[in-house]
């Protein structure tokens, strides 16, 4: 059997997909994509539409979107993980918090982020503020949504969406003292040894970090 992921370590959406391979301890071979990696970059942009990563590849089978991929090895590599909930309403549930994670934290976060990488000299003010605005009713919502769903051990699709998003989205927009709920449950989802893992991966390339990263985490 083959089970490979393609991505690199500093990516929010290869954290995604390495979270539940890692608390899963799932064997698989990581393969990064990079300049000194031309074979690996290839198979991703020949992968999907856009050519994003990460990818997972599972003997003939090709899947992106970090979701699906999560979905997938829910379903054929590691059922009884608990990855995805058994009861049907709590997976839907889940998965509307997936999207959640994707579309209004890390989505927002991206955009501020690719703002710095189109102009590092003078990111556009205006796009930046909307962008830190919406990332702003996220974090209320969430720590609204918090006080009646506190936060599960386990590592299930929920965790594996928020951990990377909020790690990323703090540091271009903290969430702050006013919302004790949602950094404490950041602080916890790092804690988790397969969020740590990335954490520390990741470490050596910060200096990427278009924004600068802050000395901390
Ligand atoms: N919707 C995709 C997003 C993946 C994504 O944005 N990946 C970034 C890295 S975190 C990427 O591939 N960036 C390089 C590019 O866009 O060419 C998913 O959930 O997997």
């Amino acid at each position: 059997m083959t089970l490979a992921l393609y991505g690199h370590p500093f990516s929010s959406y290869t954290w995604k997909a390495l979270i539940p391979l890692y608390a899963s301890e799932t064997p698989f071979e990581f393969r990064a994509i990079g300049p000194d990696q031309p074979d690996n970059s290839a198979f991703v942009a020949a992968s999907g539409p856009a050519g994003k990563f990460p990818v997972l590849r599972h003997d003939d089978n090709t899947v992106f979107e970090a979701t699906t991929i999560i979905e997938y090895l829910h379903l054929n590599v590691v059922p009884d993980a608990g990855l995805i909930p058994a009861d049907p309403h709590a997976a839907l549930m889940a998965r509307k918090m997936d999207r959640v994670f994707d579309n209004y934290v890390m989505g927002n976060m991206q955009d501020v982020v690719n703002e710095h990488l189109r102009n590092p000299e003078a990111p556009d003010a205006d796009r930046t503020a909307e962008a830190r605005a919406r990332l702003t009713k996220a974090y209320d919502w969430l720590e609204h949504w918090l006080a009646d769903h506190p936060p599960a051990s386990g590592v299930t699709l929920v965790e594996c969406a928020a951990a990377p998003a909020l790690f990323y989205a703090d540091w271009v927009l903290p969430i702050g003292d006013g919302r004790p709920r949602l950094a404490d449950w950041r602080a916890r989802l790092l804690a988790l040894p397969a969020v740590s893992r990335c954490v520390e991966d990741a470490r050596p390339f910060r200096a990427y970090f278009p924004l600068g990263a802050p000395d901390r985490d």
